[in-house]
This record gives structure tokens, sequence and C-alpha cells, in this order.
């Protein structure tokens, strides 16, 4: 019997950008998992450049599943990224359907907004079917801006106090999450992520760097999915990705990448092949 882990990434495949699937794939890869990319979008580059092309995926998606079943897949972990319609999230929800059972783990980074914008690509609809998506993570890893769309919450800014925090992940937990990862809050000198699991909070902060570089929370979450794929925590996952995206953001500020570029985790890809 074959005991290799293997993961089912997905997301958008930016190609010449460090974001979604173009970190997933390595960072995944890098902790000694198999994974599968399943694409929701075709993207020349990511879309905080002025131009890019871009190419729906959503019936690639159900031919992608169709033939994953003819091969009898088995997931141990389904990690959900961008989703660009609402067939799409009812698309995820069959792959659940049809290649989840009791041991795989779920993980729905609910990739909605940002800064307390909600993207203008995404519909009421798309938040109603993502709150139902919601229902069947055992993890779920929003920025404020999305956690507070999906509680019906006015958003709380960057910088909220425990109290809110907490409030907050507790009606994610309500809506059926098992365990909530609020990311990139921000306080003072501070970024911390929040993680709320079996009635227990933790913060887990590192010194902020003053740049915002695309695509580190897809870092983030490439690391938290592998980590909990191979049986560890959300708190254990979540301590080892904040100091990893810590010291990945620290050297691409000091060699000075830009925004758009997304950070360079790449010569830091031996710390995770370290944790197999
Ligand atoms: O999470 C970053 C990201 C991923 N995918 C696409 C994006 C961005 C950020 O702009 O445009 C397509």
């Amino acid at each position: 019997m074959n005991k290799e882990l293997r993961v089912a990434a997905i997301n958008d495949l930016s190609g010449a950008s460090r974001c979604s699937l173009t970190t997933a794939l390595p960072i995944i890869s890098a902790m000694g998992i198999n994974c599968c990319v399943m694409p929701t979008a075709l993207l020349s580059n990511h879309t905080g450049y002025s131009s890019f092309f871009f190419e729906d995926c959503t019936n690639q998606m159900q031919e992608f599943s169709d033939k994953w079943e003819n091969l009898e897949l088995h997931f141990d972990c389904i990690f959900s990224g961008f989703l660009g319609c609402a067939k799409q999230i009812e698309t995820v929800e069959h792959f659940i359907d049809k290649f989840a059972d009791e041991k795989t783990k779920i993980l729905i980074d609910p990739v909605m907004g940002d800064n307390g914008e909600i993207y203008s690509t995404y519909t009421d609809e798309m938040c109603s079917k993502m709150k139902r998506l919601v229902k069947r993570a055992d993890v779920l890893t929003p920025n404020l801006t999305e956690a507070c769309s999906l509680c019906g919450i006015e958003y709380a800014g960057e910088h909220p106090d425990d109290r809110t925090l907490i409030q907050i992940c507790k009606k994610l937990l309500e809506l059926g999450a098992k365990s909530v990862v609020l990311t990139g809050c921000k306080c003072e000198n501070y970024i911390s992520n929040y993680v709320y699991s079996g009635n227990e909070g933790r913060k887990y902060s590192s010194e902020l760097i003053p740049k915002y570089f695309t695509g580190t929370g897809d870092v983030f979450a490439s690391i938290v999915c592998a980590m909990i794929t191979k049986g560890k925590s959300v708190f254990e996952a979540v301590e080892f990705a904040t100091d990893f995206v810590h010291r990945a953001a620290s050297y691409s500020y000091s060699i000075g990448i830009t925004v758009n570029e997304g950070i360079a985790f790449e010569k830091f890809l031996g710390l995770l092949t370290a944790q197999i």
C-alpha cells in the first residue's frame, strides 16, 4: 500500500507570479508531499499588474475531477484557494463530496478580498456559497476582510483588539469551520496570525516588515496545508509558517523585491525540507 501523502491544490495558475499554485506546488513538494494541481484560472501574471491574460477554467475543473476519479486518486488534504465564480465553489463542494473521506483534511483559504474591500468580481451569490463551503473546512485561513464578510459584520480594521479577534473566530466556528486562522492582523510593529481551535486561542506574531508582497498569504497557507497533512496541529503549523514567512519577507525586503514580484521564498525551501 502506497503511504505517500497527496494534496489536491485548487487555485489559479499565474505563470510569472509567486502566488496561488506557483507557491503551493514548490512549497508542498519541498515538504515531501505529492501535490496535484487543479487550476481554477490561467493567468500570464497576477491581477495586481496593470495588464494580464486571464482564462477561466470552470469547465476544465470538472474534467480534471472526472479523470482523477477514473485514476482512483486519494487525497490526504484538499486545499482550496482563489475561486472565480459561484459554479467553481459548487465544483469544489462536489470535489470534496467525491474525494474526501473521514481522514482527509480540508483547508479553505476563502480568497474574497483584502484591506477592507471585497473584490469587485466577488458577487453576493459567491459570498453566500463561500459561507456554505466554510462548513466543510477543518482549517479556514481568512484575512480580516474575508473573516468580517463571512461573519456579516462591519470590517473591524487592521488592528482589532484580542476580544474582537476572539469574537470573529467564534462566529466563524459557528459557521462550521473546525479551526480558524485569522491571518495578517497588524498591531504596532507586529503582524500576527490568530488561531482558534478546540476552544483555545493563540496568537503567533513576528516583527512587521514595512512592505507588502503579493502572495504572502498563499505561501503561509501552503505551509499550513503541508503541516496539517503531515499530522501536525494547526497551532504547530501556524507557528512554523509565521516564522518562515517572516524570514522570507525580511530577505525579500533586504534585496529590494517589489510588491508585485511576491515573496522570494526559494532560498528558504531547505527549511521546509528539513521539516520532513
Ligand atoms: O493571492 C494573491 C493572488 C493570487 N492569484 C491572483 C491574484 C493575486 C493577487 O493579486 O491576482 C490571480
